[in-house]
Protein backbone atom coordinates (compact mmCIF):
# COMPACT_ATOMS: atom_id res chain seq x y z
CA UNK A 1 0.00 0.00 0.00
CA UNK A 2 1.18 3.53 -0.89
CA UNK A 3 -0.25 6.78 0.75
CA UNK A 4 0.15 10.16 -1.87
CA UNK A 5 -1.01 13.03 -0.13
CA UNK A 6 -1.36 16.11 -2.27
CA UNK A 7 -3.69 18.75 -1.86
CA UNK A 8 -4.03 17.78 1.54
CA UNK A 9 -6.27 14.97 0.03
CA UNK A 10 -4.86 11.49 0.85
CA UNK A 11 -4.57 8.78 -1.94
CA UNK A 12 -4.00 5.16 -1.00
CA UNK A 13 -2.28 2.99 -4.05
CA UNK A 14 -2.96 -0.54 -3.57
CA UNK A 15 -1.83 -3.20 -6.47
CA UNK A 16 -2.09 -6.63 -7.21
CA UNK A 17 -0.27 -8.78 -9.66
CA UNK A 18 -2.36 -11.16 -10.51
CA UNK A 19 -2.06 -14.52 -12.24
CA UNK A 20 -2.52 -15.10 -15.79
CA UNK A 21 -3.38 -18.86 -15.09
CA UNK A 22 -7.07 -19.98 -15.72
CA UNK A 23 -7.55 -21.43 -12.63
CA UNK A 24 -6.98 -18.73 -10.62
CA UNK A 25 -9.49 -16.88 -12.34
CA UNK A 26 -12.48 -16.98 -9.63
CA UNK A 27 -9.97 -15.60 -6.92
CA UNK A 28 -8.94 -12.59 -9.70
CA UNK A 29 -12.48 -12.24 -10.30
CA UNK A 30 -12.69 -10.52 -6.98
CA UNK A 31 -10.07 -8.39 -7.17
CA UNK A 32 -11.38 -6.48 -10.23
CA UNK A 33 -14.70 -5.54 -8.43
CA UNK A 34 -13.18 -2.76 -6.05
CA UNK A 35 -10.38 -1.58 -9.36
CA UNK A 36 -9.99 1.45 -10.77
CA UNK A 37 -7.09 0.80 -13.28
CA UNK A 38 -5.84 -2.33 -14.52
CA UNK A 39 -2.43 -3.04 -16.60
CA UNK A 40 -2.26 -5.48 -19.02
CA UNK A 41 1.04 -6.92 -19.93
CA UNK A 42 2.36 -9.10 -22.88
CA UNK A 43 5.31 -10.46 -24.28
CA UNK A 44 6.59 -9.05 -27.77
CA UNK A 45 7.88 -12.34 -28.40
CA UNK A 46 4.83 -14.39 -27.99
CA UNK A 47 2.13 -13.53 -30.68
CA UNK A 48 -0.70 -15.71 -28.30
CA UNK A 49 0.08 -13.21 -25.17
CA UNK A 50 -0.65 -10.82 -27.03
CA UNK A 51 -4.02 -11.91 -28.36
CA UNK A 52 -5.18 -13.49 -25.29
CA UNK A 53 -5.17 -9.65 -24.17
CA UNK A 54 -8.49 -8.97 -25.51
CA UNK A 55 -10.77 -11.72 -23.55
CA UNK A 56 -9.23 -10.66 -20.34
CA UNK A 57 -9.58 -6.95 -20.49
CA UNK A 58 -13.78 -7.83 -21.89
CA UNK A 59 -13.64 -10.64 -18.12
CA UNK A 60 -12.06 -6.95 -16.45
CA UNK A 61 -14.60 -4.79 -17.58
CA UNK A 62 -17.50 -7.05 -17.11
CA UNK A 63 -16.32 -7.43 -13.68
CA UNK A 64 -15.42 -3.74 -12.20
CA UNK A 65 -18.57 -3.01 -11.27
CA UNK A 66 -17.96 -0.63 -8.73
CA UNK A 67 -15.81 1.75 -11.32
CA UNK A 68 -16.96 1.10 -14.47
CA UNK A 69 -17.10 4.72 -16.07
CA UNK A 70 -14.21 5.60 -14.78
CA UNK A 71 -11.91 2.39 -15.39
CA UNK A 72 -8.10 2.68 -16.78
CA UNK A 73 -6.92 0.03 -18.76
CA UNK A 74 -3.22 0.13 -19.96
CA UNK A 75 -1.86 -2.15 -22.03
CA UNK A 76 2.10 -3.44 -21.56
CA UNK A 77 4.39 -4.49 -24.05
CA UNK A 78 7.14 -6.50 -22.07
CA UNK A 79 10.21 -8.41 -23.07
CA UNK A 80 10.96 -4.85 -24.99
CA UNK A 81 14.64 -5.76 -24.75
CA UNK A 82 14.04 -9.02 -27.19
CA UNK A 83 13.08 -6.59 -30.21
CA UNK A 84 14.98 -9.74 -33.28
CA UNK A 85 12.29 -11.99 -32.00
CA UNK A 86 9.38 -9.59 -32.16
CA UNK A 87 6.14 -11.46 -33.23
CA UNK A 88 3.84 -8.72 -32.08
CA UNK A 89 3.67 -5.60 -34.87
CA UNK A 90 2.59 -2.19 -34.26
CA UNK A 91 -0.10 -1.74 -35.93
N1 LIG B 1 13.76 -11.16 -21.47
C1 LIG B 1 12.83 -10.80 -20.59
N2 LIG B 1 12.26 -11.74 -19.82
C2 LIG B 1 11.29 -11.35 -18.96
C3 LIG B 1 10.87 -9.99 -18.84
N3 LIG B 1 9.88 -9.94 -17.91
C4 LIG B 1 9.69 -11.19 -17.48
N4 LIG B 1 10.54 -12.06 -18.10
C5 LIG B 1 10.65 -13.53 -17.92
O1 LIG B 1 9.43 -14.12 -18.38
C6 LIG B 1 9.12 -15.28 -17.60
C7 LIG B 1 7.70 -15.17 -17.06
O2 LIG B 1 7.64 -14.08 -16.15
P1 LIG B 1 6.55 -14.00 -15.02
O3 LIG B 1 6.81 -12.75 -14.24
O4 LIG B 1 6.51 -15.28 -14.26
O5 LIG B 1 5.23 -13.87 -15.88
P2 LIG B 1 3.73 -13.66 -15.37
O6 LIG B 1 2.97 -13.11 -16.51
O7 LIG B 1 3.73 -12.89 -14.09
O8 LIG B 1 3.22 -15.14 -15.12
P3 LIG B 1 2.06 -15.64 -14.12
O9 LIG B 1 2.25 -14.89 -12.82
O10 LIG B 1 2.33 -17.11 -13.98
O11 LIG B 1 0.75 -15.33 -14.78
C8 LIG B 1 10.18 -15.36 -16.53
O12 LIG B 1 11.14 -16.30 -16.95
C9 LIG B 1 10.76 -13.94 -16.47
O13 LIG B 1 12.10 -13.93 -16.08
C10 LIG B 1 11.51 -9.00 -19.66
O14 LIG B 1 11.20 -7.82 -19.65
N5 LIG B 1 12.46 -9.49 -20.54
MG1 LIG C 1 3.08 -13.26 -12.24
Amino acid sequence: MIRIKRDNILYKLQMWDTSGDIKYRCIVRTYFRTSNIALFAYDITNYESFASIKEYYEEVIQHSTQFPDHFIAVLIANKAELESQRKVSYE
